[in-house]
């Protein structure tokens, strides 16, 4: 009879961020050996890295959390409707301590690679500090905007004052008091942290190369009335959620754009507007779909963006025109367009005048000097698979997840690689997590794997593998949903945009959360349809 191998720990669980805490949490559950890396010194993942002024979540808060200890959800009082990353940080440390997760981690402790014995069924997980751990499983909860993007300037090492990126952004707080401070980027790290620096920089020069889609987030403390009326039912709330597109209890107009006539639209689009953030971007089911639907909604935030600033000139500077409203992601701000009215603050269009250089003294436009104390590069990240592409992961046979990624994700359910066996990778490309509330995708996901290596185990199987078909198919499916759509045709980091060199591929899966979940379900019913177990 074959015998299982004998490894370290059943399953290694990569990242303690929300799905890896939570990973750790079902696989215990389930009497499972787990070992977990994580490169920083503590949980929350993307929320410890991310403390730039002004960092907090685009899904609301009552949302944005896990549902599946009730006990949790029914303690646990969220403050304000979008949660500040110190008060989500604050949340994960407590389900952390609450569920004694730390345990099970190395902290500040780095994968360097994963290399598959197809004769032992095993992984060997190798880290930076020289551990060394097999198991039968590993899982890749190492995040989707966990590797910052630098860009390479001209001169950039050489800068004399203070320089910082967002996605790693200091544990001691930055004191821009009197100084002055340039911002690289206008994505939603840029506009979340531009607001809260210029409140006590003496000067924000924001250094734009592409103007962003922005919405008031209409944030707001909750009350206990509203806060209890959730909790009693909250069961409810949470199936709405995932019967829904995104993750949250949300749903758009029943008619399209171009169905109703330019009185409704309006009133559509003012109670969307004052819903606030980036669910205006699904007013309408048609908004993302019809160029034509589109443009009402872009005419409809135009207006609103010259009526938040002064200056009609800088009013045109901050309108995009590159690509349809909600094909990147919209950012839910805090006072961004009202802050260029402020005498503090000046807009630099690198479109017009590009940065050529970065001197000791701060940055060399093509049209002017700045000097600055403080650069805050805001630059973003190599999203989706720019972490899991600097691991040396080594599947069947030596084939490497590079090489075999190198024309774009190849996943099948944006969990599973095929050559991968016992691989699993959550919240991913090829699943439609950053196109929803990621906490329910990580719940969501987790569960699934959790069932099916259970489901293997049941069966007396030692490896799962996706088949290179279904690999196939999963990737003409995620294309074929994306192409149907006007996501392609912005220049984001779900397209792989912003990083050069990297291929043009729509990377998550678009075809709606509770869709996603369905196919989940009717793959395990039918004995994981699409696998090879042996
Ligand atoms: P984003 O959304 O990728 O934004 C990055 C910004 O940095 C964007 O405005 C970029 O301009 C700009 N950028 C990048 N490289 C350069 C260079 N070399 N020069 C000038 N400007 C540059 O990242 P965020 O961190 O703001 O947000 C990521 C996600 O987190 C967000 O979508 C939410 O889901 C939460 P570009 O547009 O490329 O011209």
């Amino acid at each position: 009879m074959f015998k299982l191998p004998r490894t370290d720990v059943d399953v290694i669980v990569v990242g303690a961020g929300i799905s890896g805490l939570y990973a750790v949490y079902k696989l215990r559950a389930q009497g499972r050996s787990i070992a977990g890396f994580e490169s920083a010194a503590d949980v929350g993942g993307t929320w410890y890295h991310n403390r730039y002024p002004g960092a907090r979540c685009d899904v609301e808060s009552i949302d944005y959390s896990y549902s599946f200890d009730s006990e949790l959800q029914q303690e646990w009082t969220w403050t304000e409707r979008f949660a500040t990353q110190e008060e989500i940080l604050r949340y994960l440390e407590h389900v952390a301590d609450r569920h004694d997760l730390r345990s099970a981690y190395s902290f500040e402790t780095k994968v360097v690679s994963a290399v598959w014995d197809d004769t032992d069924s095993t992984w060997t997980v190798t880290t930076d500090t020289g551990v060394v751990k097999t198991a039968r499983f590993v899982i890749f909860a190492t995040g989707v905007l966990s590797t910052a993007n630098r860009p390479d300037i001209a001169g950039a090492e050489s800068f004399a004052g203070e320089s910082y990126h967002t996605g790693e952004w200091p544990h001691d707080p930055v004191d821009f008091s009197g100084k002055r401070v340039g911002v690289i980027g206008t994505g939603s790290s840029g506009i979340q942290s531009i607001p809260v620096i210029a409140e006590s920089a003496e000067r924000v020069v924001v250094f734009q190369r592409t103007p962003n889609y922005s919405i008031p987030a209409g944030n707001r403390p909750l009350s206990e009335e509203f806060i209890a009326e959730v909790k009693a039912d909250y069961d409810e709330r949470r199936r709405l959620s995932r019967a829904s597109g995104g993750g949250t209890p949300n749903s758009a107009y029943p008619k399209g754009a171009l169905e109703v006539s330019a009185q409704e639209r309006t009133r559509v689009y003012d109670e969307w507007w004052n819903r606030g953030g980036y669910l205006f971007a699904k007013a309408f089911p048609d908004q993302t779909i019809s160029k034509e639907a589109n443009d009402t909604a872009r005419e409809y935030v135009e207006a609103k963006i010259r009526d938040m600033v002064n200056d009609p000139a800088l009013a045109d500077e901050l309108i995009p025109t590159d690509h349809p409203i909600g094909t990147k992601r919209i950012v839910t701000d805090s006072g961004y367009f009202t802050t260029f009215n402020r005498d503090n603050v000046t807009l630099v269009n690198l479109r017009k005048t590009p940065i050529e250089t970065i001197v000791p003294t701060g940055i060399d436009t093509s049209g002017e000097h700045f000097d600055l104390d403080v650069i805050v590069y805001a630059t973003g990240f190599d999203a989706m698979t720019g972490t899991l592409s600097r691991i040396d992961i080594r599947g069947r046979a030596g084939r490497t997840l590079l090489d075999e990624w190198s024309a774009g994700p190849r996943t099948y359910l944006g969990l599973t690689a095929n050559g991968f066996p016992n691989l699993f990778m959550t919240t991913g490309a090829g699943s439609p997590s950053v196109l929803a509330n990621m906490v329910l995708g990580a719940e969501q996901h987790v569960d699934w794997i959790s069932a099916c290596i259970g489901y293997v185990d049941a069966h007396g199987g030692s490896a799962i593998e996706a088949t290179e078909q279904s690999v196939d198919d999963w990737v003409a499916e995620c294309n074929e949903k994306a192409a149907g759509t006007l996501f392609p045709t912005a220049n984001s980091w779900y397209m792989g945009a912003n990083i050069p060199g990297k291929p043009r591929v729509f990377m998550p899966y678009i075809g709606g959360f509770a869709n996603y979940g369905a196919i989940l379900d009717d793959v395990a019913a039918a004995g994981y349809k699409g696998f090879d177990i042996r």
